[in-house]
């Protein structure tokens, strides 16, 4: 099977579906929104759809709440636009990745409540609940407050407790993420064996591969009443993890002819454990999306929202070692996704927009690994820059503004710049397709306001448009379909130190792939780099008629084959 492992050569597109186009006017993207839109795709010229969640959902965290696995919520259509959508894609030769999210389900879940029906209901171990811990007296309190007796002192990625009180049993239940998303209790076989029954559904519906949300956690660690700190982290890669993946595999993953494509997605997972579950002899998955890269501008004790400067030595080596995994198995390469903000607003300079946001994804996309674009990223889009709390939607970023702001007293004015930096929803505003109203992204009114600079910045001005960041990303993904040496090829991080200068070079059969980029504002004088720039063959520039050897201006990107 490994000749035909398609994804070793494969771009992949993210859709956030409620963001990227809507065909109703009910002002949020759907299914035929995207069947509209598949010839952008192809005009892009990558090979698969990883798509964010469209099943049914109380939308507690826009479709990562799940409530029936097999239906599509109406919001984004039926059953029936779903079929239309594989198909079409299959037509034009994309395949289609779903997003599984199976360490948790909606509290509206069938299976949850019936668990709520009391201690001995059917679904209840389906669950994790515990008692109170009796050395603590409770108080009353809301949901995402804490009571004071729950069962440990782990902290939610969604901020406040990660037990929920159900009053009627006297129990806690556990939620890593937000109340409304229950984690499932991955110990109890009929868990595992209802999700392998339902993976196989969506398989044998057509789809050609899954994206596993927060995978790593499914597999729960002991604890005790002390423990602290984010139950995501402690819940990482956990004792059964290898033991629940292998069996997937063995039920689903492995179990037909068709060679899908398989990546995890594991916030804190280290590039040993990355290894142990993407290593080609494993039989778990075929890759992972790492987070050390997007946490390295954390800020104290690993708070996103009090970010740090970017050190780019930091990713320029965490992005060499991670492709380290190619030798064993595969890597995912990502800068961008709905959970990360605009990375061109991030870590690039929005006054040289279209340079910067092409200087990285280039320097991203001269690594080995399989490389993410998600929407928008291919256009050059923004950051939001909302201005006030209440523009915001998502939960992750509402639940830390009441837990810093009104629970804790910090300073508004301190806390909205970190939101500002950081909030999930910089990069779930509607994908601009036109300079006309809402971007062309609905008739209605948008869910989540459309950005200005929609006028500037838009499909319809670059796609075709010689120089324009649509274009470069063309080139990208069609280099990765032409250039061996991209997918087989060595790699080799040359000036480390070097604050704004990133080289990479890859050597496969001969041939010698060089990656250079000045990834500043400044000029820069490459006699600073630790060996001269060969004189090839310029196969990629963010610079038109710029020569191999030529300084690299203000970010200054260019792929040179010698
Ligand atoms: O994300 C897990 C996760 O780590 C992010 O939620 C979190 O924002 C992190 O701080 C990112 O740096 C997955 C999904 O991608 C996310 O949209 C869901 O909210 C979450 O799981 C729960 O399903």
């Amino acid at each position: 099977r490994a000749g035909t492992e398609w994804w070793r050569s494969a771009v992949v597109y993210q859709i956030y579906p409620r963001s990227f186009a809507d065909s109703n006017g009910d002002g949020v993207g759907d299914l035929q929104g995207i069947i509209d839109h598949l010839d952008h795709l192809v005009a892009l010229g990558v090979d698969a759809v990883w798509l964010s969640p469209a099943y049914r959902s109380p939308m507690a965290d826009n479709g990562y709440d799940i409530s029936d696995y097999q239906d599509v919520d109406p919001i984004f259509g039926d059953l029936a636009a779903m079929d239309r959508l594989i198909a079409e894609m299959h037509a034009r030769g994309l395949r289609l990745v779903m997003d599984l999210v199976v360490n948790h389900t909606s509290d509206q879940h069938a299976w949850f409540r019936d668990a709520l029906t009391g201690p001995d209901a059917e679904h209840r171990d389906w669950y994790i609940w515990r008692d109170p811990r009796p050395d603590a007296t409770a108080r009353d309190a809301g949901p995402g407050q804490w009571r004071g007796d729950e069962p440990n002192r782990w902290v939610s990625a969604f901020s406040g407790p990660v037990w929920a009180w159900d009053e009627a049993s006297g129990q806690y239940y556990l939620h890593l993420f937000a109340p409304g998303q229950p984690d499932l209790n991955w110990e109890n076989p009929k868990v595992r064996a209802a999700v392998y029954t339902m993976m196989n559904w969506w398989l044998d519906r057509g789809v050609d591969g899954f994206r596993m949300d927060v995978i790593n956690l499914i597999s729960k660690p002991a604890w005790g009443p002390d423990d602290t700190g984010s139950g995501m982290i402690a819940c990482s890669v956990g004792p059964r993890l290898h033991e629940f993946l292998a069996e997937m595999n063995r039920e689903v993953l492995g179990a037909g002819d068709k060679v899908l494509m398989t990546v995890g997605e594991m916030p804190g997972v280290t590039l040993d454990e990355a290894a142990d579950v993407s290593g080609r002899d494993r039989h778990e998955l075929d890759m992972v999306f790492q987070f050390e890269h997007v946490w390295l501008d954390n800020g104290p004790d690993g708070d996103k929202y009090r970010p740090a400067p970017l050190r780019l030595p930091e990713m320029k080596r965490n992005l060499a070692r991670w492709s380290g995994l190619c030798e064993t198995g595969w890597n995912s390469l990502y800068l961008g996704n709905h959970d990360q903000p605009r990375y061109v607003s991030r870590w690039g300079d929005e006054s040289y927009r279209e340079r910067s946001s092409t200087a990285w994804a280039a320097m991203l996309h001269a690594h080995p690994g399989t490389p993410f674009i998600y929407q928008g990223d291919e256009l050059g889009m923004t950051d939001a820059h909302f201005e006030r709390i209440d523009q915001y939607e998502d939960v992750e970023t509402l639940g830390y503004w009441r837990q810093a702001v009104e629970l804790d007293g910090r300073d508004p004015a301190e806390v909205m710049a970190g939101v500002r930096y950081i909030s999930r929803d910089n990069a779930r505003t509607p994908v601009q397709w036109t300079a006309g109203d809402n971007a062309g992204f609905t008739t209605g009114h948008p869910w989540l306001a459309v950005n200005p600079n929609h006028v500037e910045i838009n499909a319809a001005d670059q796609v075709g448009r010689p120089g324009s960041v649509f274009e470069f990303h063309t080139t990208l993904c069609r280099l990765r379909h032409e250039l061996p040496v991209l997918i087989e090829g060595t790699i080799e991080l040359l000036d480390a130190d070097h604050p704004c200068l990133w080289r990479v070079r890859r050597r496969h059969d001969g041939v010698i792939l060089d990656a250079a980029a000045n990834m500043s504002s400044e000029p820069l004088d490459l006699s600073e780099s630790s060996e001269p720039i060969p004189d090839g063959r310029v196969v990629l520039s963010n610079v038109s008629g710029s020569a191999a050897t030529d300084p690299l201006g203000p970010w200054e990107v260019r792929w040179i084959l010698s």
